[in-house]
């Protein structure tokens, strides 16, 4: 039976961020022929998986002390997680990453306002809540607004393609006096519309993938922001903090930050020769 305070969500991509510190001391050590042999194996794994549609993988040079190089794998099952996780493993490369944090989640579109709409419209039509009818008439609604093209293709977009990325986990707030969980669902889908409003005025600015972690890993989301400008996250997660949904609910993880590179620019990224490009050099689509 579904919780009549749950709101509905459709789900999407399966995702697993892997943070890694990179010894660049170790590879620079090694001859620039087995460099080379290295980084070709590792780039044809992730051309693979970012050619197939049924996943993708995203690189990013981080910046600080909690990882060199972030891993994005988008898949569409746990399992194709799994089997993308040991392909990494297998590497020789990854001799020379250790792991230092990851992170698993799973594409959500969040539906405060349809979940409302739907109970309302069954509501209209005399069905009783929760009985076998009213499941079978929820789910169909459902189904119908997951087969949306518009929503079918933010479920399964591939990651966005933009210079900076920023990424951290982060909670509702379920405090003893302050719970989020404890709200009337009208309330917290005003919140959520409220949200989204000052979310919208930075439409074009920034792409954000909305995870849903609950029961996967240690925080209940996983926010991932990316744009063309690094001062776009300052500013936007500057402004949400006075929207009451963050005000008053947001518990934040542990933000990572870092610049998103080609597939094809990681022998640059391993070199250390520059700063590897969102768009491949050249000279590396040639090696
Ligand atoms: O999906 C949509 O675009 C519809 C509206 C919307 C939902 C449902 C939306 C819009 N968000 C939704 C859900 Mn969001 N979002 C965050 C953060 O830093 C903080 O304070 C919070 C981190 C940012 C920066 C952000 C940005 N959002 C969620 C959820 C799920 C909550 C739940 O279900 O209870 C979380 C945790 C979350 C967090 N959000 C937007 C944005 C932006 C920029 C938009 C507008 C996107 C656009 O129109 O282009």
């Amino acid at each position: 039976m579904r919780h009549p305070e749950v709101p509905e969500s459709l789900d999407g991509w399966h995702i697993l961020h892997r943070m890694f510190r990179f010894e660049r001391r170790a590879f620079a050590a090694l001859p620039s022929a087995r460099r080379e042999e290295l980084a070709a194996e590792a780039v044809a794994l992730f051309v693979s998986l970012s050619a197939s549609p049924e996943a993708d993988a995203g690189l990013a040079q981080m910046l600080g002390h909690k990882s060199d190089l972030m891993v994005t794998h988008y898949a569409r099952s746990f399992e194709a997680l799994g089997a993308a996780q040991i392909g990494f493993d297998r590497l020789s490369l990854a001799e020379f990453l250790e792991p230092t944090t990851s992170y698993v989640s799973i594409l959500e579109l969040g539906l405060y306002g349809d979940t409302a709409r739907f109970h309302a419209e069954l509501r209209d039509r005399s069905l009783k809540p929760h009985s076998a009818e009213w499941n079978a008439e929820f789910d169909a609604l459902l189904e119908k607004a997951a087969r949306d093209p518009r929503s079918a293709e933010r479920l399964f977009a591939k990651i966005p393609s933009r210079r900076y990325v920023c990424f951290y986990p982060m909670n509702k707030r379920r405090g003893e006096s302050v719970n989020w969980y404890r709200l009337p669902y009208a309330e917290r889908a005003r919140l959520m519309l409220d949200h989204g409003k000052i979310g919208r005025t930075f439409h074009g600015l920034v792409t954000q993938v909305i995870s849903g972690s609950i029961g996967f890993d240690d925080y209940e989301w996983g926010v991932d922001l990316y744009a063309d400008d690094p001062l776009v996250f300052k500013r936007l997660i500057y402004e949400m903090r006075f929207d009451e949904a963050s005000a008053a609910f947001a518990e934040f993880g542990p933000f990572y930050t870092g610049m998103n590179f080609a597939l094809a620019e990681l022998p640059v990224f391993l070199d250390g020769s520059r700063i590897p490009e969102l768009i491949a050099m050249p000279e590396t689509a040639l090696r």
